[in-house]
């Protein structure tokens, strides 16, 4: 007999609902799920296979503990005993830094990921962290910190309703989207043509997104901060700047406008590779739409001048009056938020409060360079240790980090490491201990992270849609376990992590002024929790705590876990309405257009303008039905065109002699690897592309359909020597490559 139920697809940010088909505890089907109010049955193939990626064989059952030298499998005691006593001597001999954290991608799509790291940060105190962020968004972070005072304001562009999105460096056909959770990106985009709207690209490959758009403009990798920069530079010159409503809540306009004379479109021209008149046209159609949006991704962060970048988008929005406001970029209000405070001067963002170890690169948020994790680990220096214990949850960065040969051996050589991966592959393969989570049909989930960068408010939460198998432990469990081991309370009850911090977080609560339950007991209100376990009742008290929450009582109608359940498919909370002042935490209380940080990298940008690389450059690209490293297992997900090539303009193609399907050598300053290439016109001449997250062909790892394809690793051509300063993110595009044929027989 088979049955249905919810779960929203944790496989990447768009986080439709899902309608799963079960046999037993099998899912063998998934399809959108109609009802669901934000996705409203929309579905992707990665979507539609959940059920093969769930089943996977090759996922872990049980934990492994190297004895021996090997990976063996053991009981959750054993692992966790191995876990303390693997962990407390470094700790105890080397002090806390000497235990790195690594934070992967999949956190973010996951509750425990949500919930936990934060606290065995805070537990262990160690400044050794590295996340995936400082290989993706990290410049957005630092830009929106510098003009907002909080790294976690990120504005989002107002998909359903704006009159005209110039998209850069994003490609949502492929990638469903990024920074702006919106399911059926692809449908949103052709809604806005239909709407008369318009949709501009700028990417140096012809995407299908910018297959899609009204115009795509291809531009040189790297050099977009060049390009918005003479934009801001045209609006200024050609007195276009309208700030609308928001003019009393933004300061530095003056100074800015200074630093924007040196930008000009004719400047910027021959490093872009884009005309002049054409930025100009740009500029002059952002400020004449009624309602516009900028909007960019991976493209414009991942490169040398990322922060900058991602600054000038906001600047640009800021300008043309549309951040803010309804058809332009707004701020999402997340169900889960803290509770806005009242409007006024915060405490702002600082950066560089530490430096890395061995290349004294500034901390962000809290994060150093993960471009840097081989070094912390592979060199000594006079001050302090280098990290000797590595705690990787759900993490690949063999692959997804620059150079994966480096961080190979590093890892190999630790004295400690523990990964939380369902799968061994080329990182969790170095472990001492492996925990594997469940797959995703047996847990709950909750996007903590996607709902405040929803391009809709609502809030939905789907139970575990199977039962956990004997013999697995939930990854809410096992994060709270690994945090006691970690912190040397190895041994008591899990739930105390949970009780902990809802202790602490109503005792805070009730202090503040503005919140709902202020003045009121928490011991009290900690009662009164609903929920079947220690996350769900941190559901509940971070939704009754929330913006539409119902405070415990103070607002009956509000919003709970119980209200939350009786509505499985989702809670629409409307559309994204205007928040300013209330976001803006920084010591002005007003947008800082022009921070000092900003300001001090601005010269860096003007020397750009003479550069231009000499030879060919290397970009990425997603498909459809990847997911970063880890998803090349799923034999449905990996036929057709989801391959591992090299895209190469006919151009080039003839002058190096290279023809379709034949072998090249790719060389970086890290290293060379061998694929084969693929003609396309759909690249820019002088730029080649390849995917990242392949390269499975390392001995010791546990993904067999992934070892029968394993494709190249791309970040192998890093050297991790090349970052974004501000933001310590790792420069992934635009990189110098040398072609060299490789000989057949
Ligand atoms: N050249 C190049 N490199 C890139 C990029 C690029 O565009 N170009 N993109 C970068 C970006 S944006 C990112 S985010 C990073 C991603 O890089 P990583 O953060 O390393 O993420 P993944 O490669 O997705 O690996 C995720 C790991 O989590 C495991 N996992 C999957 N599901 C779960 C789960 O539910 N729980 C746990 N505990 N583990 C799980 C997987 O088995 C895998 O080991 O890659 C970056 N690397
Ligand atoms: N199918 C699939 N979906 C995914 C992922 C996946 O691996 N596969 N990964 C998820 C993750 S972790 C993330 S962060 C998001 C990323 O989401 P997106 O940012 O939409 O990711 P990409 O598809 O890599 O699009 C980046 C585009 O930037 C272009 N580009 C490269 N260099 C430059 C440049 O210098 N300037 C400009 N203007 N463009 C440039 C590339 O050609 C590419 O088309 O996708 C998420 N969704
Ligand atoms: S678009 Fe993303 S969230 Fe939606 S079904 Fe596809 S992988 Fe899942
Ligand atoms: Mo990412």
């Amino acid at each position: 007999m088979s049955r249905t139920a919810l779960r929203i697809c944790p496989l990447c940010e768009a986080t439709c609902g899902l309608t799963l088909t079960l046999e037993g505890t099998r899912v063998t089907g998934a399809r959108g799920d109609r009802d669901d109010v934000f996705s409203k049955g929309f579905v992707c193939p990665k979507g539609a296979s959940f059920g093969a990626a769930d089943s996977d064989p090759d996922r872990l059952r049980t934990p492994l503990v190297r004895r021996d030298g090997e990976l063996r499998e053991a009981t959750w005691e054993e692992a966790f005993d191995a876990v303390a006593a693997g962990l407390r001597p470094v700790v105890e001999r080397h002090g806390p830094h000497a235990v790195g954290v690594v934070l992967g991608n999949p956190n973010v799509h996951t509750m425990a990921g949500a919930l936990y790291p934060p606290l065995l940060l805070a537990g262990l105190r160690t400044h050794s962290v590295f996340t995936a962020s400082t290989l993706d968004q990290m410049p957005k972070h630092v830009s929106s910190g510098l003009l907002y005072g909080d790294a976690g304001a990120i504005p989002v562009p107002d998909l359903d309703r704006t009159g005209h999105l110039l998209l850069i460096g994003a490609n949502p056909l492929e990638s469903n989207g990024s920074l702006c959770t919106a399911p059926d990106f692809p449908g949103k985009l052709k809604a806005l043509r239909a709407r008369g709207g318009t949709l501009t690209v700028i990417d140096p490959r012809r995407t299908r997104t910018a297959r899609l758009a009204d115009r795509h403009i291809a531009i040189r990798p790297g050099t977009d901060a060049l390009l918005l920069a003479a934009m801001v530079h045209v609006l200024f010159e050609e007195d276009l700047v309208d700030l609308g409503d928001l003019a009393p809540h933004v300061q530095g306009m003056g100074d800015l406008a200074a630093e924007a004379r040196h930008f000009t479109p004719e400047a910027a021209s021959a490093a872009c590779g884009v005309e002049a008149d054409t930025i100009r046209g740009l500029a002059r159609a952002l400020a004449a739409a009624p309602t516009a949006a900028v909007y960019a991704r991976i493209g414009t962060c991942t490169v040398p001048h990322g922060t900058l970048a991602s600054w000038l988008v906001d600047v640009l929005n800021i300008l043309t009056g549309n951040l803010d406001r309804p058809g332009g970029v707004l701020f999402p209000l997340s169900a889960t938020g803290r509770s806005p405070r009242p409007a006024g001067p915060g405490r702002g963002f600082a950066l560089g409060r530490w430096h890395s170890r061995v290349r004294r690169h500034p901390e962000a948020k809290g994060e150093l360079p993960i471009a840097a994790l081989a070094e912390e680990i592979d060199t000594a220096t006079d001050e302090g240790s280098p990290v000797r214990a590595v705690i990787a949850v759900a993490a690949n960065p063999v692959l997804s980090a620059p150079d994966g040969d480096r961080l190979d051996k590093a890892l190999g050589a630790l004295d400690f490491m523990v990964s939380v991966d369902p799968y061994l592959n080329e990182t969790s393969r170095h472990a001492h201990v492996v925990l594997p989570p469940p797959p995703p049909s047996q847990a709950a989930h909750f996007d903590f992270a996607f709902n405040s960068l929803a391009v809709r408010n609502q809030v939905r939460y789907t139970r575990a849609a199977v039962q956990q198998e004997p013999g697995l432990m939930a990854e809410t469990e096992i994060h709270a376990r690994l945090i006691l081991a970690a912190t040397g309370l190895h041994g008591a009850a899990p739930d105390t992590v949970d009780a902990m911090v809802v202790e602490q977080t109503l005792g805070r609560a009730v202090t503040e002024a503005h919140s709902p339950v202020h003045g009121r007991d928490p011991r009290e209100l900690a009662a009164r929790l609903g929920g079947e376990n220690g996350p769900e009742r941190r559901l509940d008290m971070m939704l009754r705590l929330g913006p539409y929450g119902d405070g415990f009582g103070a607002r009956p109608d509000g919003l709970t876990l119980e209200k939350l359940l009786a509505h499985p498919h989702g809670i629409d909370l409307g559309p994204l309405g205007p928040r300013l002042p209330q976001p803006l935490k920084t010591p002005s209380g007003k947008v800082e257009l022009l921070p000092g940080p900003i300001a001090d990298d601005l010269p860096r940008l003007r020397r750009a303008l003479g550069e231009r690389a000499a030879g060919l450059v290397l970009v990425g690209r997603r498909h459809l039905r990847s997911n970063n490293s880890w998803l090349h297992n799923v034999p449905a997900l990996t036929g057709g065109s989801n391959r591992c090539t090299l895209h190469l303009h006919p151009d080039d193609a003839e002058r190096l002699g290279l023809a379709d399907g034949a072998q090249v050598r790719v060389g970086g300053a890290g290293g060379a690897v061998t694929a084969p290439v693929e003609v396309t016109d759909g690249i820019l001449p002088g730029v080649v592309s390849l995917p990242h997250g392949w390269g499975h062909d390392r001995p010791g790892t546990r993904m067999s359909h992934a070892a029968l394809h394993p494709g190249v690793n791309v970040n192998q051509l890093l050297d991790g020597s090349l970052l974004d300063p501000l933001s310590g993110n790792a420069v992934l595009n635009g990189i110098p490559v040398e072609l060299t044929p490789v000989a057949t027989n």
